[in-house]
C-alpha cells in the first residue's frame, strides 16, 4: 500500500509542475483590429494576472487594471512595482532589453505572472 502512494506521487509531481507555466494564450488576438488595438492591458480578477503570459514589445508600457474588490500588486524585483487599489488600474514601462519579465502580487504571493519583451 505505501508503496503505491508513493508511486503516485512520484507520477503526480511531474505533471504538477508542467501545468505552471504553460497557458498557450500568446498569438491570440481579440477581433478588435479594426478600432483601438487592445492595448497591453493586464486584468486582475479572482486573484490572477489575465494574461498572465503577456507578450510585448520590450519597452511597451503595461496597464494593469484591478477589478477586484481588494488591492493588489504587481511587483517584479527591480524592474517595476505598483499597487493597484479596486478598481484602479496602474501603469508600469518595461524595460528595453527582451527577456522575461516575473511579477507577483506581494500581498498575495500565489499571484503571478510574467511579460516576455521581444
Ligand atoms: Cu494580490
Amino acid at each position: 500500500m505505501r508503496h503505491m502512494f508513493a508511486a503516485a506521487l512520484l507520477l503526480a509531481l511531474p505533471l504538477f509542475s508542467a501545468c505552471a507555466p504553460a497557458a498557450p494564450n500568446s498569438g491570440t488576438n481579440p477581433g478588435n483590429s479594426a478600432t483601438t488595438p487592445a492595448a497591453n492591458t493586464i486584468t486582475i480578477k479572482d486573484f490572477k494576472y489575465v494574461p498572465d503570459n503577456l507578450t510585448v514589445k520590450a519597452g511597451s508600457v503595461v496597464t494593469f487594471v484591478n477589478q477586484d474588490t481588494m488591492a493588489h500588486t504587481a511587483t517584479a524585483a527591480t524592474v517595476f512595482n505598483v499597487s493597484i487599489a479596486p478598481g484602479a488600474s496602474a501603469t508600469v514601462t518595461t524595460s528595453t532589453t527582451p527577456g522575461t519579465v516575473d511579477y507577483l502580487c506581494t500581498l498575495h504571493p500565489a499571484m503571478k505572472g510574467s511579460i516576455k519583451l521581444n
